[in-house]
């Protein structure tokens, strides 16, 4: 389970105010209080939209302020409302006060939405504060304030991709290169020993969750090495990326102990859609160059060839990941 979590500022419209403003008329000398009440602020409301996955986007937009309402006009016309200003969350969407920690909402259902911040009611203008005694109110009254408040938004996201590979085939190198994870990276097998999850961030609402786990060996359902408890972090994931290093001696088999480690704990675990990583391309030679390019893999394995030391390859991987999550989803 990742959390990803962000801060914003709401504030709603002030009401527009409203006016003292007599009616001329042609031959009428001294017309009566005709000034109009002020138009409503614009609310800020959160909406929640199924095409968002993330809270990614906010971090680029953390302030969402409406507009005012405009003041009332004279012939008692009631001033302009200002349009609502709509915060896009992702279903999941946990919302708490920032000040206070108090959960103002749980944002279960696409489409749902919620008035976060309402707007200023508009002030009233002195055509509504005429009487039988005062027939010439100089009396009008401002629009009310807007409202303001500081939000901390929490989602609770599982993984999308899952990492699967031999120790040291670079998989921590990875999401450390396409995501903020950072997790321990080192030249012996086994380093990772806890499950990392990573954000990665493809463009603007495209993004999505990689989990780094530990390497597996031949014979983990065994018990050897880790074992394969820890697969269980990616049983849900919707799709795979195996990574293979391109110095093995036989790549292909590689990909099938793999695979095969992934039936042990769960027959579906290998069916999920995958793409196939060779990994470390800045250390392979002219020779295995080619051999890398020779190698022909079965009909629909998509395979890409990356450094993360170099950033080879892993602006196109991503975006194959990105279709696939995207299917997935
Ligand atoms: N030259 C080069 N070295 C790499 C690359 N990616 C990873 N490495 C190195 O390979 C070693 C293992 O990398 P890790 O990312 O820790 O491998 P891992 O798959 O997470 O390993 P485990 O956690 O043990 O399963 C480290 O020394 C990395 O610096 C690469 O693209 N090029
Ligand atoms: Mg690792």
């Amino acid at each position: 389970m990742f959390i990803d979590s962000a801060k914003i500022f709401v504030r709603s419209g002030k009401g527009g105010d409203g006016i003292i403003h007599w009616r001329r008329e042609k031959f009428i000398p001294k017309g009566g209080p005709d000034g109009g009440n002020g138009g409503v602020g614009g609310d800020v409301i959160i909406r929640a939209d199924k095409q968002i996955n993330t809270l990614l986007d906010f971090r680029y937009n953390k302030k969402f302020i409406a507009k005012p309402g405009n003041p009332g006009e004279g012939s008692n016309k009631e001033g302009r409302s200002a349009e609502p200003v709509i915060v896009k969350v992702p279903v999941g969407t946990l919302i708490r006060n920032a000040d206070t920690g108090e959960v103002i909402a749980d944002i279960t259902e696409a489409g749902q939405e919620l008035v976060i911040a309402k707007g200023g009611r508009g002030g009233k203008g002195n055509w509504v504060f005429r009487s039988p005694t005062n027939q010439a109110p100089r009396v009008c009254t401002p629009g009310e304030p807007g409202e303001e408040y500081h939000l901390e938004l929490e989602l609770k996201l599982l993984a999308d991709i899952g990492l699967v590979g031999f120790p040291n085939a670079g998989k921590s190198t990875l999401i450390s290169t396409i995501s903020a994870a950072k997790p321990k990276i080192a030249d012996y097998p086994f380093t990772t020993l806890v499950p990392n999850l990573g954000m990665v961030y493809f463009q603007e609402n495209k993004s999505f969750v990689v989990a780094d786990i530990p390497g597996l060996i031949e014979g983990a359902h065994e018990g050897k090495g880790l074992g394969i408890q820890f697969l269980k972090h990616i049983e849900r994931t919707k799709a795979l990326l195996y990574l293979i290093d391109c110095t093995s001696d036989d790549i292909k088999r590689d990909l099938k102990v793999l695979k095969n480690e992934l039936k042990q704990f769960s027959a579906d675990l290998p069916k999920k859609k995958s793409i196939v990583a060779i990994t470390k391309l800045d250390i392979a030679d002219d020779d295995l160059r080619k051999e890398l390019k020779k190698l022909k893999f079965p009909k629909g394995v998509a395979v890409h060839f990356i450094s993360a030391a170099t950033n080879d390859g892993i602006a196109d991987l991503v975006e194959s990941l990105w279709k696939m999550v995207e299917k997935g989803r």
